[in-house]
């Protein structure tokens, strides 16, 4: 089934309401964080992640980015905002934009980066599914990272390496290899915590996001390889959009923060 949403000026974010009404509503993400308008976390709980590296399965191309699937057993997210809950990582994936000044989804005073990681987890204490979970407030937990032009990032190249077998939407690849989620979040990094939605249709109001302050390190080359990614199935014509079918931009713009709060924790 052709995806019906996308970046360019045709079917692109400020389209996306037309069919998916949540893109609508007043807890949507990103937005930007205003860090003078911080308050700080009130919790004695440490947020704490364990994945497994070879649970770690495969990634695919849905056409607007590249996604790893991931086995959710053992793997745990919990403390922070997440209360008594554990949430376990269903998945993790990338935006970006045409260039290096952009492609970040939050903001922080405005400011971009080149692009966020979403690592993709659900509440496993209280739902039974990722789809069911999707249906609540507290059903999802993304964690952001931003990434920045600089060294090339060797757990990303295991990614990177098989960009070249997923080129078009639809196709899969196995990682083929270990593959560590944890080594992507900044050591000795405080986050940011607010409620918010998906940032893709159908923009569901059902994440906790917690966004770390610290960027990671990727290679231009890399950033350049998430680029080369074609948005249409090998046996569609090109598109004609703005980019020539290419995934050049994934990034959603921000929409406003309304009557939320933005917490700090500086863990
Ligand atoms: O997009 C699919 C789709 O099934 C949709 O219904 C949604 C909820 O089930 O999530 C999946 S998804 O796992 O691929 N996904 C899309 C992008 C969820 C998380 C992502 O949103 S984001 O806020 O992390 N960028
Ligand atoms: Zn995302």
């Amino acid at each position: 089934m052709a995806v019906d949403w996308g970046y360019s000026q045709f079917n692109g974010p400020e389209t996306w309401a037309k069919c998916y009404p949540e893109a609508a509503g007043d807890r949507q993400s990103p937005v930007d964080i205003q860090q003078v308008c911080l308050k700080s976390l009130n919790t004695n709980q440490k947020l704490t992640w364990r994945y497994i590296a070879e649970n770690t399965e495969d990634v695919t191309n849905p056409g607007y980015c590249w996604k790893v699937h991931v086995r959710g057993d053992g793997s745990e997210l919990t403390g922070g905002p997440l209360e008594d809950n554990k949430y376990v990582l269903e998945q993790f994936h990338c935006h970006w934009g045409q260039d290096n000044d952009q492609g970040s989804e939050h903001t922080v005073n405005g400011e971009k980066y080149a692009g966020e990681l979403h690592l993709v987890h659900w509440n496993t204490t209280k739902y039974c599914s990722f789809a069911e979970a999707a249906k609540y407030p507290d059903g999802l937990c993304v964690i952001g990272v931003f990434l920045k032009p600089g060294r090339c990032n060797p757990e990303l190249d295991k990614i990177v390496h098989q960009l070249c077998k997923i080129e078009y939407r639809g196709e899969t690849a196995k990682i083929g290899e270990p593959l560590n989620p944890g080594l992507f979040i900044p050591e000795d990094s405080g986050y940011y915590t607010y409620q918010g939605s998906l940032t893709t249709p159908p923009c569901s109001e059902c994440v906790i996001w917690v966004v770390f302050k610290e960027p990671i390190e990727v290679s231009e080359e890399q950033l350049g390889a998430f680029r080369s990614l074609k948005s249409y199935c090998r046996e569609d014509g090109c598109p004609c959009d703005d980019f020539e079918g290419f995934v050049k931009k994934n990034f959603r713009p921000t929409l406003p923060l309304g009557e939320r709060e933005i917490r700090e924790c500086r863990q």
